[in-house]
């Protein structure tokens, strides 16, 4: 079928479920309308794109943690751990099911069973089916969301969303150009409106599902405007297939003028393009990752850094905040890690919540910039696509028009090279492809020929590099030793 940015039509989502749920033996437990009805019987309190809802009306920001393990048991008792210090619950899931890898889940699995511990690094959905998923949110109390990091997640989204799971994470660009290398985009967009349009029949069933493109990307110095570029290409390819609760979402970057214009400009652009592509019944929120690159190994220094991202996160007013833990620089968390992270962010976050981030003229500023760059980029998606917004992307990936840095994938141009500037906002110091207008290279070569003049050297791939590694050594801009 040839990629088009158009609902699908029922014979050719049809065709796809019967073949889809045939390529593990727990696909064929799966029936919608049981699934309907299972997603009608959860509470209130447990649906999270109600809970979403409340939070943005009342201008509160959510934490919400990331957690999978192997065995159900132990999902779960890490979950009931987790959920008084949280709002919002994830189920992390393991690798091998990111890669549709079952038969070696499988052996995870039992490894971790004779082990007694857990071998995967994270939750197997669909092995375990979807009367398992059902005992997992049946034992917590607090709404339950997918995240992973799947290019073809649509066994995973059958299976979790009929085993009551009211959110799912990612997007067929956002799952792949950061996690895959060779992985079509063409096949990964429609893949995902395979996901979508499976949200888009929960609705028409009265049942809401949240959906979150995945905001940061490889995280590693990020431009908000390309990332905020991905975010609402994912939110229009949704939207089209009848989503209705997106969260649109940004990994901190650490300046604090930047970030906070960032979950603004987001919001604000991501409502000027679904309203002019005819959308007005939708809810959107917005999520602020804490800082997703590298972490200093002292715990007391991860903590400083998931207290800065928290804060951050309630000054931009965004609706959900994930939260990381001091084990981040060594791996997957414990349960007590995860608690921390947890408990040092929500202290932050009703410290901050009721304070008001300033207007300014930088903040201003910074917001019109990111929405200049955002609609020089997205002009020429539509401009690629014929006004298709799916053709658009892979056409624009293949140019380099969307360009994210440090991501693996090989569709990707990989031409764009970021690095902060004198103040630690993440510039374009190479655009690459991307086609930025004159006036906004020249603002950022000149913020960056600043920091270069301040720093006596020339800006080069060595500032870059000594950015990557800044914050794990303490500092948010690579300056020279
Ligand atoms: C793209 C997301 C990376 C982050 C965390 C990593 C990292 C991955 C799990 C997890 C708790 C898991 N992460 N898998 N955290 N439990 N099973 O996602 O540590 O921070």
């Amino acid at each position: 079928m040839e990629l088009v940015n158009k609902k699908l039509d029922a014979q050719d989502f049809l065709g796809q479920r019967e073949e889809i749920l045939q390529t593990w033996p727990t696909g064929k437990d799966v029936k919608f309308a049981d699934g309907v009805k299972y997603q009608q019987s959860l509470p209130e309190h447990k649906r999270f794109a109600a809970v979403l809802l409340k939070a943005d009306k009342e201008g509160k920001t959510l934490s919400q943690p990331r957690a999978g393990v192997a065995l159900v048991d132990e999902h779960i008792t890490l979950l009931q751990g987790l959920q008084t210090a949280c709002d919002l619950l994830p189920s992390t899931i393991d690798a091998y099911t990111r890669l549709n890898r079952y038969d070696e889940a499988a052996k995870g699995i039992a490894k971790s069973r004779e082990a007694g511990t857990s071998l995967l690094n994270g939750f197997p959905a669909v092995n375990h089916g979807l009367a398992e998923c059902r005992r997992v949110v049946e034992s917590v109390d607090k709404p339950v969301q997918v995240r992973h990091g799947t290019p073809d997640a649509r066994l995973l989204a059958e299976i979790t969303l009929a085993g009551g799971f009211s959110a799912y994470e990612g997007g067929g660009i956002s799952y792949n150009i950061p996690y895959a290398k060779k992985v079509s985009l063409e096949k990964s967009i429609r893949d995902w409106q395979y996901c979508d349009r499976l949200v888009g029949l929960y609705e028409e069933e009265g049942v809401r599902i949240n959906r979150e493109p995945f905001g940061p990307l490889s995280g590693t110095l990020v431009p908000p405007f390309i990332s905020h570029s991905v975010a609402i290409i994912e939110g229009l390819l949704a939207l089209e297939q009848g989503v209705k609760s997106i969260t649109v979402g940004y990994g901190q970057a650490g300046n604090m003028i930047q970030d906070v214009a960032a979950i603004r400009s987001l919001r604000e652009l991501s409502h000027e393009y679904f309203q002019q592509a005819g959308f007005s019944d939708y809810e959107l929120s917005t999520v602020f990752h804490q800082w997703m690159g590298g972490f200093p190994e002292d715990e007391a220094k991860a903590f400083s850094v998931i207290s800065w991202g928290g804060a951050v996160a309630a000054l931009s007013g965004a609706t959900k905040v994930i939260v990381k833990t001091p084990h981040e620089a060594r791996g997957i968390p414990t349960m007590a890690a995860n608690l921390q992270g947890l408990n040092a962010t929500r202290q932050i976050l009703n410290m901050v919540q009721d304070q008001e981030f300033p207007s300014s003229v930088a903040l201003e500023g910074e917001v019109e910039l990111i929405k200049r760059e955002v609609r020089a980029v997205l002009s020429k998606v539509f401009e690629l696509g014929n006004g298709d917004v799916a053709v658009g992307a892979v056409r624009a990936f293949a140019a380099g028009v969307i360009d994210i840095p440090f991501a693996p994938a090989a569709c990707n141009a990989g031409k764009l090279l970021p690095v902060r500037d004198n103040h630690g906002a993440v510039r374009v110091f190479e655009a690459g492809n991307v086609p930025l207008p004159d006036d906004v290279l020249t603002l950022h070569r000149d913020l960056i020929h600043q920091r270069a003049k301040i720093e006596g050297r020339e800006p080069s791939f060595q500032m870059v590099v000594d950015d990557i590694c800044a914050i794990s050594k303490s500092t948010l801009i690579g300056r020279p030793q």
